[in-house]
């Protein structure tokens, strides 16, 4: 930003052209791929060619390396035609940054090629049946077999285990999975690309789902998998770290597709209360309305600048980042679902119906409190750094 409230000339295009790609590619088929729960693999594959699977790989790597500001703004875009399409972009690009910041060069050379053009997509893989907020309880193993300093490449890595509601299982190529090489607790987790080809990688039936069904959700199962020493990114022991880490970008992108959602059911409620009538006269006209629109398009641009100012944060590695990012995310994601069930009440029982959008987003939002750090995790990490201080 050139200043607290403006955004930068460049910033602009970046967002116009994400709304462009939105206008033409997303926003017209969303419906049905939410109906007929549709995995836009060549859509998703096309916004790799503006950039978008690297938005913040460095350029060294091949990303375009914008900042989280930049990102922000192209998830909220796409998610004024798709939040959970946008989210898919979301997860790619912090699997792919995780491999960029942390890993060695073997690890980048190996994956980020693919990854910037998004000929090879990836998941990031955290969570397990017994460990989703307690993400550190993770018990899926890794134990190092052969030589990994001989130099040859004899020295690998034994995964079993199991991850649970992990986006894309089964349709992408790369997991970044979290495992333990070591003793209990965050210390001993480390971070591997795990193959979708390598052999005793396997997954679970699709999930069905409130909503997200653009993005298929599976389990992951990993049964005596052999991973190159080489495919693991950082050192052992470092895992957590990583994982948190890209948290604090995908939290924001998370939350900024919340505001893309809850912008598009704001317009549609604006030109929708404007046209429908009831007593007489526009349902606009009632002040119970006007005072519904104001109240949702306050609660937006709260949340829409915490969360701008975080994303600040995060690309400038300031200290208090996380914080900011953990708070923007629960703001923008409760307001968020609250300012699109409100657009619903707005349209009355048409607002229930398919054939509106309001529903799809109604749905698409509400797992935004959940994953990526449930709502509750968010006031935790921010109620423990402030009594830090
Ligand atoms: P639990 O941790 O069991 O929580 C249950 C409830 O208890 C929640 O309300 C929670 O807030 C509350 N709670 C737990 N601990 C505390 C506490 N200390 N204080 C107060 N309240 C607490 N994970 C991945 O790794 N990769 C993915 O790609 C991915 N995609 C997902 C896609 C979908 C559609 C969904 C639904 C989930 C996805 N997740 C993914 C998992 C998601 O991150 C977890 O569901 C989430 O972190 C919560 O974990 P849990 O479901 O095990 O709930
Ligand atoms: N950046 C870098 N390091 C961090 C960090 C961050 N944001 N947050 C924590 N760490 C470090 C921390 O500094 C500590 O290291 P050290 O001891 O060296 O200082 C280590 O990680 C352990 O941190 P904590 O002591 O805070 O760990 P704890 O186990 O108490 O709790 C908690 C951490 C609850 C915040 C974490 O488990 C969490 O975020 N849980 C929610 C899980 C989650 O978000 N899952 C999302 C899955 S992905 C998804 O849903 C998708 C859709 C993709």
């Amino acid at each position: 930003m050139t200043d607290q409230f403006q955004l930068t000339d460049d910033q602009r295009a970046i967002q116009e052209m994400a709304r462009k790609f939105t206008a033409d590619a997303i926003t017209p088929h969303a419906a049905e791929w939410d109906e007929k729960q549709i995995f836009p693999r060549d859509v998703i594959k096309a916004a790799a060619e503006l950039g978008f699977a690297a938005i913040y790989v460095s350029e060294e790597s091949g990303g375009i390396g914008l900042g989280r500001l930049e990102a922000a703004l192209i998830m909220e875009a796409m998610a004024y035609g798709c939040p959970a399409t946008s989210a898919f972009v979301s997860i790619h690009n912090m699997a792919s940054w995780m491999i960029d910041r942390f890993g060695g060069d073997a690890v980048k050379a190996k994956f980020l090629p693919g990854l910037v053009t998004m000929d090879q997509m990836a998941s990031y893989c955290l969570t397990e049946p017994g460990s989703g907020s307690d993400a550190a309880a993770l018990k899926t193993t890794a134990k190092l077999e052969g030589d990994p300093g001989s130099g040859s490449g004899a020295g690998h890595y034994v995964v079993n285990g199991t991850k649970q509601f992990i986006s894309g299982a089964g349709v992408n190529d790369l997991y970044v999975t979290m495992v333990r090489t070591g003793e209990p607790g965050p210390k001993g987790i480390s971070c591997l690309v795990i193959e979708k080809d390598m052999p005793g990688v396997s997954f679970g039936a699709k999930e069905r789902k409130l909503g997200w069904n653009a993005s298929p959700t599976a389990q992951v199962i990993f049964d005596n998998v052999k991973v190159p020493v080489e495919n693991r990114v950082g050192a052992e022991g470092d895992g957590f770290r990583f994982a948190m880490a890209g948290l604090d970008g995908g939290r924001l992108n998370i939350g900024a597709c919340s505001l893309g959602g809850a912008q598009r059911c704001l317009d549609e409620a604006i030109a929708y209360t404007k046209d429908r009538q009831q007593f007489g006269q526009p349902i606009s006209d009632f002040q119970n309305t006007q005072f519904m629109l104001a109240d949702m398009a306050t609660d937006l641009e709260a949340a829409r600048a915490l969360l701008y100012m975080a994303a600040a944060k995060v690309t400038a590695n300031a200290p208090d980042k996380s914080r900011f990012s953990a708070m923007a995310k629960r703001l923008a994601t409760d307001n968020g679902s609250k300012i699109v069930n409100d657009a619903l009440q707005l349209f009355g029982g048409y607002g229930y119906l398919k054939d509106y959008p309001i529903e799809r987003f109604w749905r698409d939002l509400r797992v935004h409190s959940i994953l990526e750090g449930t709502n509750q995790v968010m006031r935790m990490i921010v109620g423990r750094d402030l009594l830090r201080q």
